[in-house]
């Protein structure tokens, strides 16, 4: 019986993973060549981002037609080749849903923009201002206004996204209708888990100027959010209760995310929210060069584990995924601490209250992309915001640093499986450059290596097999005000397990709250760990204790 508390879910970005055929682009039969790497690491979950059919201008995350795979990703016999090889390693698949917005290549946008009255109830067409500008002043997030205007029709289309991702009118009933069926499909194939993409932004229902931000407060856990996912769990995965589904809840707060991920709500298993990742930004504004706070990083993830627990509600674990950069690089250490640090940032994560996550590479220690020119980035808020920077005044070189940091293009470069030409990820010429540190840091130099991250990890994936108060416990925060250190425990039964981690490179003091007596180590990134070693961590330590009474 699969125990979703137990398991840990593999984010694969098939683009950039394996290609098997040489066109540079990574495809499904890339993933299934993979299966035998992820079962040795131990997961449970592989999330595919989308592979649909699409235009690839989000790669992929513009839906043309939710039934078929994109012709760059394979076909529905490789598909099904994945799911019967996955299964057989008893791994799962979650797919990938992006259901509040669809490809202005869609038919139901392309009927609609033909003038199709019922098509046209399928998205949000508004007049605009009598002066001629749109309808409201929100901003797409990708960069300039978020409505285009369309001539023939005489309206403008809301798009929170890029001009080409057309946003759904959920009001409309048969855009439900039609959403569901889609879901419904790919449960009868098999499918056993779903990430919903932002799906806290589906309902929007006042449109208004935003004279404090950039519109979000409109449509971000919108008044009708609850009853659609609700709608949306019994008409489909909520008959099934094996399966398991996570939403994207963007700028969410607490109080909705309790509901989304309540156990008894009956809406999602669990969510990803964002605030932790936002501890480099200046408020919302990320394409600044800030360092991290520590401080609110420690916080925020705390207050998210125990009120998450409080109202039996499950998060999400995660540092990275395919929009955000690379975690070694952004907390993390890129230098002589890069594996001590990577395997600190693991365990973090890893031993917390939810279900951990694990986005291709992290678990080799994979670091941002590094790129030196514009020619390099792919995607397509990057290349927006190189130009919005330089409108702004920004010299070419600043905006450089920042793409450096930021971009989500850090996490998208090829997997790096060895030492060979493009790190053995195609023969072809890779669509987006491979870092040129894969002599160094590749899958293959760690997997038969018993102290690389990519055996740490393994052994974080086991650790909760192994350990019900992991899976199954409460979470107690310890000095919550120590500048450096990151430091829990977990309670379960008579079970007791405590989680200490140094966030710097350098050595700090610290003093155990709690007598130690009975605790053993069963977790380090250091050879020898002491627990009574006169309360010196050392960079980047981090130590995992364990008693049972
Ligand atoms: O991302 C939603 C989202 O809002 C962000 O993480 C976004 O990348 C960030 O705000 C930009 O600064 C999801 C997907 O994960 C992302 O890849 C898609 O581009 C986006 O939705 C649209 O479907």
């Amino acid at each position: 019986m699969y125990d979703f508390k137990k398991s840990v879910v593999y984010q694969i970005y098939p683009k950039s993973f394996y290609d098997t055929d040489g066109d540079g682009v990574g495809n499904l039969s890339g993933v299934t060549a993979k299966l035998d790497y992820l079962k040795n690491l131990g997961i449970d979950y592989i999330w595919l981002t989308p592979f649909f059919v699409s235009p690839q201008r989000d790669n992929g995350y513009d839906i043309a037609d939710y039934y078929n795979i994109d012709p760059s990703f394979g076909t529905m016999e490789e598909l099904n080749e994945l799911i019967k090889e996955a299964n057989k390693r008893d791994i799962r698949l979650m797919f990938d849903m992006v259901l509040n917005h669809t490809s202005t290549e869609h038919e139901w946008f392309k009927k609609s923009l033909a003038g199709d009255k019922y098509y046209q109830d399928f998205y949000i067409w508004k007049d605009g201002k009598a002066d001629g500008t749109p309808p409201t002043n929100w901003e797409s997030k990708f960069g300039g206004n978020a409505w285009e205007y369309v001539p023939s029709i005489g309206k403008w289309y809301l798009h929170l996204f890029d001009v080409t991702q057309a946003d759904l009118n959920w009001e409309n009933p048969n855009v439900r209708k039609e959403l569901q069926k889609i879901i419904r499909f790919w449960i009868d194939k098999g499918v056993k888990a779903f990430r919903f993409d932002v799906i806290n932004l589906i309902s929007k229902s006042c449109y208004e100027d935003d004279f404090e931000g950039d519109g979000r407060k409109f449509y971000t856990d919108g008044v009708r959010v609850h009853e659609y996912l609700k709608e949306l769990n019994k008409a489909t995965f909520g008959t099934d209760a094996e399966i398991i589904t996570v939403g994207e809840m963007s700028s969410t707060n607490l109080e909705n995310c309790v509901k989304y991920a309540g156990a008894d709500q009956d809406e999602l298993t669990m969510v990803f929210s964002f605030h932790h990742l936002k501890v480099d930004f200046v408020g919302n504004q990320k394409w600044v060069l800030v360092p991290f706070d520590f401080k609110k990083l420690k916080n925020i993830l705390f207050d998210w584990q125990t009120e998450m627990a409080k109202n039996n509600a499950w998060n999400a674990l995660f540092w990275c995924n395919h929009d955000q950069p690379r975690v070694v690089s952004r907390f993390g250490n890129t230098s002589e601490y890069w594996e001590k640090s990577a395997k600190m940032l693991a365990t973090v994560i890893h031993c917390m209250r939810g279900t951990p996550y694990i986005y291709q590479g992290e678990e080799i220690g994979m670091t941002n992309a590094d790129f030196e020119n514009i020619n390099q980035y792919r995607d397509v808020e990057s290349l927006n915001y190189f130009e919005i920077l330089k409108n702004q005044g920004l010299s070419e070189q600043s905006a450089y640093q920042i793409l450096k940091v930021h971009s989500r293009d850090n996490s998208r470069t090829p997997m790096q499986w060895n030492e060979s030409e493009n790190a053995g990820f195609t023969t072809g010429t890779p669509w987006i450059s491979v870092n040129p540190n894969y002599k160094h840091i590749s899958a293959e130099n760690q997997i038969n290596d018993e102290n690389s991250i990519f055996n740490h990890y393994k052994k974080l994936i086991n650790l909760r097999k192994q350990y019900d108060v992991i899976a199954y416990g409460n979470i107690i925060p310890l000095e919550v005000n120590h500048d450096s250190v990151f430091a829990y425990m977990r309670k379960y039964k008579n079970e007791q397990m405590i989680i200490i981690n140094q966030f710097y490179k350098t050595e700090t003091t610290w003093k155990y709250p709690i007598d130690l007596s009975g605790f053993k180590c069963i977790l380090s990134n250091y050879n020898d760990c002491n627990i009574q070693n006169n309360n010196i961590l050392r960079p980047y330590e981090s130590m995992v204790l364990y008693k049972k009474d």
